[in-house]
Formats: structure tokens, sequence, C-alpha cells
């Protein structure tokens, strides 16, 4: 079987580790195959170099070398070079650079500078990490999602997403998300083919907004995903009324999208999917999800553990072979 998953960072990251393991359990692995397309719209230029979170969050999740209570970022890391940079007056200190971490961004750089695209760096990388799935970024072309906001100082400006996550904490309202040059950008090489090719298309809990929107805007890959003419199945990343971890409320105010997991299955649309998965707190949603004509199962949806992943990857394919 082959499956596709659409990912963005933390929520994708994790998922992913729980589908690995449901394959291992289910004696799939020597038959199984799981490509991941990668979110590159998070990525920012910082002292010269290319830093790409959401693929180096998969990446070392699933390569072991994941920070497991922050979720992204290196375990065991150490801070030594920002703390020279900033002696420098050399920022932004807002960005948690370690040193570590730091290695990956000079071997990417070095190679896009030596010609290489981004989808043979990161299979560079992951030579090193082996993640056990193929992972490719979305695009090779730069991609760079921007929020809108309005400031006292500035009045209303687009500022970089990693400015707005994580030195604003998404504390002012977002006007509008523009994941700057996709327009213009092409599906990395692997990535139509991967879809095509497809069994199964898995939509993890990631960011409806800043993770699977933003690859879904890389001109052809939504249309892709609708004619591959496989179950396409998601799970909710918000359980209640709030994502379990981060702000995506605050991106999905911007698209005009309420903070429910009914809410978000009606963004994806049922042109694009055919099963979503709600938490058992919001099983009263099901109905609706089932009225915009996605099938709707509710099932415990928090990645406490590798185990409980695992058990929500499960119910993601169960539900796949429902639809399909
Ligand atoms: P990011 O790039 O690091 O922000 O990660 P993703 O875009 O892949 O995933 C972010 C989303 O994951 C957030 O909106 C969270 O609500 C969601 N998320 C994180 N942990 C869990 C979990 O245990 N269960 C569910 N259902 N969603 C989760
Ligand atoms: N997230 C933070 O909240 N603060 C940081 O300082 C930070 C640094 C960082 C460095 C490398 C990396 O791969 C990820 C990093 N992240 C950090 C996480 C990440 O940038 C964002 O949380 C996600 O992209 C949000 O989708
Ligand atoms: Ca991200």
């Amino acid at each position: 079987m082959r499956i596709v998953v659409l990912a963005g960072g933390i929520g994708g990251a994790r998922f992913l580790r729980g589908l690995k393991a449901a394959v291992a359990d289910a004696d799939d692995a020597g038959t199984t195959d799981i490509t991941v397309i990668g979110n590159t719209g998070d990525d920012i230029h910082l002292f010269g170099l290319k830093v790409c979170p959401d693929l180096d969050t998969v990446m070392y999740t699933l390569g072991g070398g994941i920070h497991e209570e922050q979720g992204w970022g290196r375990a065991d890391e150490t801070f030594a070079v920002k703390t020279e940079l900033a002696a420098y007056g050399v920022g932004p200190e807002w960005f948690g650079l370690g040193d570590r971490d730091f290695a990956t961004h000079i071997v990417r750089t070095q190679m896009l500078g030596a010609g290489y695209p981004l989808s043979a760096v990161t299979e560079a990388l992951c030579a090193r990490w082996q993640p056990g799935v193929r992972l490719i970024p979305m695009t090779d072309d730069r991609v760079e999602t921007h929020v809108v906001v309005d400031t006292p100082e500035d009045g209303r400006k687009a500022v970089h997403f990693q400015e707005y996550w994580v030195r604003l904490h998404a504390s002012v309202p977002a006007q509008a998300i523009l994941p700057v040059g996709a327009e213009q950008s092409k599906p990395a090489p692997g990535v139509l083919e991967a879809i095509a090719g497809a069994d199964v298309i898995l939509f993890p809990p990631s960011n409806p907004v800043v993770s699977i929107g933003t690859i879904l805007a890389v001109p052809g890959i939504r249309e892709a995903i609708a004619e591959a003419g496989v179950p396409v199945v998601g799970l909710s990343p918000i359980v209640g009324d709030a994502p379990v971890r981060g702000m995506a409320d605050k991106v999905l105010a911007a698209v005009g999208v309420e903070s429910t997991a009914a809410a978000v299955a009606e963004h994806y649309g049922s042109g694009l999917l055919d099963g979503w998965l709600v938490d058992t707190v919001d099983a009263g949603l099901s109905e609706a999800v089932e009225a915009a004509g996605i099938r709707c199962r509710a099932v415990p949806l928090m990645m406490t553990d590798v185990h409980a992943a695992a058990r929500m990857a499960r119910e993601a394919l169960t539900l796949a072979e429902e639809v399909r």
C-alpha cells in the first residue's frame, strides 16, 4: 500500500510517528510505503542560512533527534552560536536556533548554493536521519507565508509567518495569510507522481491554513489529490473549540473559518475530503460533517504518546477503507 501524507511540523510529525508504528504492527512494513509532502511556507532565511522548520521537525521526529517536550528543534541542544551572535548585536533574538540545529542549516545552505534543489538536499539530510518515510518538500521554489497585521507603529504591514507566530505569538489579529510565491511555484519532483500513485491520502492534524493550506496552494497539488480517485481522509487539529496546541484559531479566523472540527472539514470540502475524524468530545459535530458530504467518525484524537497516535492512524486507514 502506498500512503501519501501532507504534513506541517509538530502535528504532522507526531501523527507520522504513529502511522509508522501502525504500519509496522500490521506487519505491513515491507509492503507499505509512506511519502510525506512537507510544508515549506514556514521557511525563513536567517544569518544567511536557509531554515526549513516543518521539514526538520518531521525529519528529527521520525529520525529520533527531536526535542520531545518542545516538539521542534534538537534534543540536548545548546545555544552558544546564538549567544555569540547576540554579543555582536546580530539577531533576531526571538528565534531560537540551537548549535546542533545550525549544522543542518549550514549543510542545507551549502548544498543549495552548490546548485542542488531543496528536494535533493532534503533527501541528503534524510540519509543521516533515516526517517523511514520518503520526505519531499511541496516545492523546490521559494514560497514564504506572510501574515498581514495592523500595528500602531507602522499601520498595516505583512510580516514573515515566523515573526507572526514566534515573536508576536499570534497576539494580534491576522488580517490575511499570503503564501508569497505559491502561484508561481511548481510541485517538487516526485510530488504529483506520489499523489497519482497513492492508494490513500491522509491529512494529519496539521494546521489547515499555514501547513496543509499552503501545500494545497502549490498549483497542481490540490487538483492531483482531487483527481487521484483514492480515499482522502483527514484528522481534526481542533478538539472542542480550540486547537490542541498552538494558535491555529488565529489563522483560521483570517480565512473566515470557525475553530471547530466541523468548520475545518467544510473548509477542505467534499471536493477534496472523503472522510474526517473528529475527537470523541466532538461526536455531536459528525452530523454536520456528514451533511457536507464527508464521512465522519468520532474517535480519541489526542496524541499523548506514540500508541495513541498509532490508534489514530489505524482509525484513519479504517475510515479510508469504508469510503473506498
Ligand atoms: P506546526 O507546523 O509545528 O504548527 O505543526 P502542524 O501544522 O503539523 O500541526 C499543528 C496542529 O497540530 C495544531 O493546530 C494542533 O492543534 C495540532 N495538534 C497538535 N497535537 C495534537 C494532538 O495531539 N491531537 C490533535 N488532534 N491535534 C494536535
Ligand atoms: N518555535 C518557537 O515558538 N520559538 C522558536 O524559537 C523556534 C525556533 C525554531 C528553530 C528551528 C525550527 O526548526 C523550528 C523552530 N520553532 C520555534 C518552531 C517553528 O518555527 C514554528 O513553531 C512552526 O513553524 C509553526 O508552524
Ligand atoms: Ca509549521
